[in-house]
């Protein structure tokens, strides 16, 4: 299989308010070089890099305004004077007033994020725009007639919808490059999201669309972040009514468990025949994951990429989160073993 990897994630390393306290992001750049040397290790294929796309691509799914805060926000963020990361620390919630963008840079960072885990640091834009890049590559690639591709991304892009960002995600990578398949003809795209928190943004940015099949198993949103998404109620709406299916699975979960809920969302997948399937891999579903709560083993990713490869179709795997640094690598790309066939 071959693996898309741009090394220009390594200019965004931020830090996150996390328990009450500004800390260094669990989502630090040796993760993506973990997987990276485990792709080179196993001898999975050969590593391109990608090539760069323009803003518009990204506009795709994002709204322009928000594409352009991304690209400006450091600027006007040290043009106060500051050097230090920005963060968001205040929010639109509820009866407050979402319909005015703010002027002022601290109003936009909130006005433009979900959480206080998404740092604008002097690299950041840098390194989204070749994640969302990376991504777009492996499409294309889909597009020329292959059978699959990785897309190593990072950061990762889940959690980020039209307009806002959240969770270390800043542009959707997998949305993206799913409406990067529509746009060139294709006419259904399945996205499946297997990382431990649910994909609120990849949801949220096809949620009224038949066009875009979203199926995603995740912590259950009741005790696990994102916390206000992922219910199994959210079925999509209007003409996307039945085109999102949501798996919600308790703490503690583990592959027997988990095998029955991915089972019936392939069998679903395979049923809308979809032109291409994105994978949102995420692999902190591993039982040592320090932020999450399911109990995967290393072998059981190879059962994964088994039971993805059951759907049939060409399918391009998008990197998102999984924090057992010593184990991300392995994992990863025990799936992309596991769908080849290899174990
Ligand atoms: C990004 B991705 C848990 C705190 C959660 C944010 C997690 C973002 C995960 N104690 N903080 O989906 O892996
Ligand atoms: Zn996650």
């Amino acid at each position: 299989m071959l693996t898309f990897y741009n090394p220009d994630h390594h200019l965004h390393h931020a830090s996150e308010l996390k328990d009450g306290k500004v800390s260094p992001c669990f989502e630090l750049p040796h993760r993506a070089d973990t997987v990276l040397a485990r792709v080179r290790q196993t001898g999975l294929g050969e590593i391109a890099l990608p090539a760069h796309y323009a803003n518009e691509r990204y506009a795709r799914v994002h709204s322009e305004r928000y594409v352009h805060f991304l690209e400006t926000a450091w600027q006007e963020w040290t043009a106060l004077g500051h050097q230090h990361d920005a963060l968001p620390l205040v929010w639109p919630v509820r009866d407050l007033r979402s319909d005015i963008e703010p002027e002022h840079i601290d109003g936009k960072l909130g006005f433009y994020a979900m959480d206080a885990g998404v740092a604008i640091t002097a690299g950041t834009w840098q390194a989204v725009r070749r994640s969302a890049d990376t991504a777009l590559n492996g499409m294309d690639y889909l597009l020329q007639g292959n059978g699959s591709a990785f897309a190593l991304c990072r950061p990762p892009g889940h959690h980020a919808a039209a307009e806002y960002m959240g969770g270390y995600c800043y542009l959707n990578n997998a949305a993206i490059a799913a409406q990067s398949c529509l746009d060139q003809g294709g006419k259904r795209v399945a996205i499946l999201d297997v990382d431990f928190h649910h994909g609120n943004g990849t949801q949220s940015i096809f949620y009224d669309r038949p066009d875009v099949l979203f199926v995603s198993l995740h912590g259950d949103p009741r005790c696990s972040y994102p916390y206000f998404s992922g219910h199994r109620d959210e079925t999509g709406k209007g003409a996307g009514q039945g085109f999102n299916l949501n798996y919600p699975l308790p703490h503690g979960t583990d592959w027997e468990s988990y095998a029955v809920s991915l089972s019936d969302a392939c069998q679903r997948i395979h049923a809308y025949q979809p032109d291409a399937v994105v994978i949102s891999l995420g692999v902190d579903t591993f039982e040592n994951d320090p932020i999450s709560h399911f109990r995967l083993t290393s072998q059981d990713y190879f059962k994964m990429g088994a039971a993805i490869a059951s759907i049939g179709a060409p399918t391009l795997f998008v990197m998102e989160g999984g924090y057992m640094v010593d184990e991300i690598g392995i994992n990863a790309v025990n799936v992309l073993q596991g769908f080849e066939g290899d174990k």
